[in-house]
């Protein structure tokens, strides 16, 4: 065989090999699509029936005395706001443990209410003191306090305007920077009967869910037209010794995860929304405040 010819074998035999490494043609669209359980990118997907359940992912430990009042996630942390006078706190949670990071325990004169965060600050409603508290996101320092009318029970942020409840069947619209009211939201179900005892609440997805206060449910609601567009009914979890409601809902917008928990419950449940098995439940809960 002369040089010339083994040289024309070589780079036929090449050629094949180099067809075998050649990747099939891979759709645009999927090349980057972050390959994550079905859970987790269904987290937030919730069923368009009119009812829906709750099924528990994975649970993380919870202060058993916290009396969580309100609950929100950012930057890859648990935020909660905690009630009672005496008792009342804000926190800082390491999610996977359970663990205070932080925390900035209020005058006993305050029972702490709904947490949310907003612009890089957080913001904290007190139940009958008439008056909300803004920390630094970070550092946890008063910036400021403004003036509330009525009572404050649940508070979240849509990026634009903080919804605020009130034990009412009414969520208040604040603007974010000056706290003043710039509108309201009359909740009404889909016969128009008013929905009210709406207490925490948290920005999924375009909507508002809110649990009601004494009972089982969350309210899924529009927030253009305040109208219920569904209601999350939950399972049977392992709650606090009064069994009480789900008061600390938080989203993790990112990682389209979400968690709730209550009032001394031992755990912090992440969870997906399913499809409802049987007929809704209309279990009320105890509690003697909101
Ligand atoms: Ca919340």
């Amino acid at each position: 065989m002369n040089r010339l010819r083994l040289v024309f074998i070589l780079l036929i035999l090449g050629g094949g090999l180099g067809f075998l490494f050649i990747p099939a043609a891979v759709p645009p669209d999927s090349v980057f699509l972050p390959i994550m359980p079905p859970s987790r990118a269904d987290a937030w997907n919730a069923p368009a029936e009119d009812h829906c359940g709750l099924r528990v992912v994975r649970a993380y430990p919870h202060d058993p005395e916290a009396f969580t009042q309100g609950l929100f996630y950012e930057g890859g942390n648990l935020y909660e706001g905690t009630g009672l006078y005496g008792k009342s706190s804000l926190r800082r949670l390491d999610l996977v443990s359970g663990r205070i990071v932080r925390i900035r325990r209020l005058s006993p004169a305050f029972f702490g209410e709904g947490v949310t965060s907003c612009r890089n600050r957080i913001i904290q409603l007190t139940w009958r003191e008439r008056v909300g508290f803004v920390y630094d996101l970070q550092t946890f320092r008063l910036l400021g306090r403004f003036p509330r009318e009525g009572e404050g029970w649940g508070i979240t942020c849509d990026g634009r305007r903080l919804i605020v409840s009130d034990g009412t069947d009414r969520l208040q619209l604040l603007d974010p920077d000056t706290y003043r009211p710039v509108g309201s939201l009359s909740v009404r179900d889909r016969e128009g009967r008013s929905v009210a005892r709406l207490n925490e609440l948290e920005f999924v997805e375009g909507e508002i869910f809110a649990n009601i206060w004494q009972s089982d449910r969350v309210a899924r609601i529009c927030p253009k037209t305040g109208r219920v567009a569904g209601w999350i009914h939950l399972p049977e979890l392992e709650r606090g010794p009064a069994g009480e409601e789900p008061n600390g809902i938080a989203y993790d917008a990112r990682g389209k995860r979400l968690f709730i928990t209550g009032k001394l419950w031992p755990h912090v449940y992440e969870v997906i929304l399913t499809p409802l098995v049987g007929p809704p439940r209309t279990k009320e809960t105890g509690g003697a405040a909101p």
